[in-house]
């Protein structure tokens, strides 16, 4: 499933992230790929210190900051902007933090989606706050540590992929920077898709947050693919799914012991972890 990548170079070097930070990873496959007739939305968040103030952003194309809530419907707004002055080629990207999508900006994601906007909505998950210092979001995962889980997160990370998937929207894709690829692919084919909200979640694992090494960003994310944590797949219209990348049988505790994040875990920990990873992929794989 190999897709020749076009970097555009919209996206420059220079930019405030820590040295290989997987956001910055993603921005650099989303943006070059979007080209320069792209608007981004962006909430407060490391993505936000990525793209940096005006004039000095690392993204050569417009940038909107707008806040933590509304990312979504910033979005919408400029799109409709543009399209009541006659111009419908410019693709509105929202490129969000988890925080800012599964928890804070749900409202107006939701909202948006239920319209069915014609914008791209990015969720770039590193399953935590980790701008403001690594707190929880309803996209940590079970038993995570984060600073305000301390002893591990006792709630599941929120199915971001299936409650997007069922608001009918026309593209929803899981993602992750481990398959550059594929990523690339995912936001071409949101582009070719016009009139509606296309969302993708893309794995994003944080050096810091995640406690590891500054290099193992891609193996990590390759890891949670390849032990079910994060499968990679598409749904169109909320009803024809396809698998990109599955489980391929390694145990989740491959994944788990290389993160600080877990480094408090129990052998029943892991056995717990892996029991939830192998019921969600019991439910996921009946759709395919
Ligand atoms: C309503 C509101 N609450 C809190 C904040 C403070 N804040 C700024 S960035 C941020 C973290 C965002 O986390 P996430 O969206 O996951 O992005 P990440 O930093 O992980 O890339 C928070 C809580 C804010 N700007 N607005
Ligand atoms: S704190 Fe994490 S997400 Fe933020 S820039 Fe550093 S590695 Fe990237
Ligand atoms: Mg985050």
């Amino acid at each position: 499933m190999s897709y020749q990548i076009d970097e555009q170079k919209i996206f420059n070097s220079g930019h405030a992230a820590c040295p290989g930070c997987s956001e910055a990873l993603a921005i650099r496959f989303i943006i070059n790929t979007l080209g320069s007739d792209a608007i981004a939305v962006v909430p407060p968040s490391c993505i936000a210190i990525i793209s940096g103030p005006q004039p000095l952003s690392s993204m050569r194309i417009p940038v909107y900051q707008t806040t933590l809530e509304a990312s979504a419907a910033s979005a919408a707004g400029i799109k409709r902007a543009l399209l009541s002055k006659g111009n419908d080629h410019t693709n509105v990207v929202a490129i969000a933090g988890d925080g800012g999508t599964y928890d804070i900006g749900f409202q107006a994601l939701s909202a948006a989606a239920e319209r069915n906007e014609d914008i791209i909505y990015i969720c770039l998950d590193n399953e935590g706050y980790m701008n403001t210092g690594s707190q929880k979001s309803s996209a940590t995962p079970s038993r995570a540590y984060t600073t305000s889980t301390p002893a591990g997160k006792l709630t599941p990370k929120k199915n971001m992929a299936a409650i997007m998937a069922a608001h009918n929207i026309p593209y929803m894709a899981t993602a992750t920077t481990g398959y550059p690829d594929d990523l690339a692919r995912k936001v071409a084919r949101a582009m070719k898709i016009k009139g509606g909200l296309r969302f993708i979640v893309v794995l994003t694992p944080c050096l810091t947050g995640w406690g590891i090494p500054d290099n193992a960003g891609p193996k990590v994310s390759r890891l949670a693919v390849e032990s079910g944590v994060f499968p990679l797949y598409e749904v169109e219209n909320g009803q024809s799914y396809t698998l990109n990348y599955g489980p391929k049988g390694l145990p989740v505790a491959d994944y788990v012991t290389r993160q600080k994040r877990y480094r408090h875990l129990s052998a029943e920990d892991i056995e717990f972890i892996q029991k939830e990873v192998d019921q969600n992929w019991e439910r996921l794989q009946v759709k395919f």
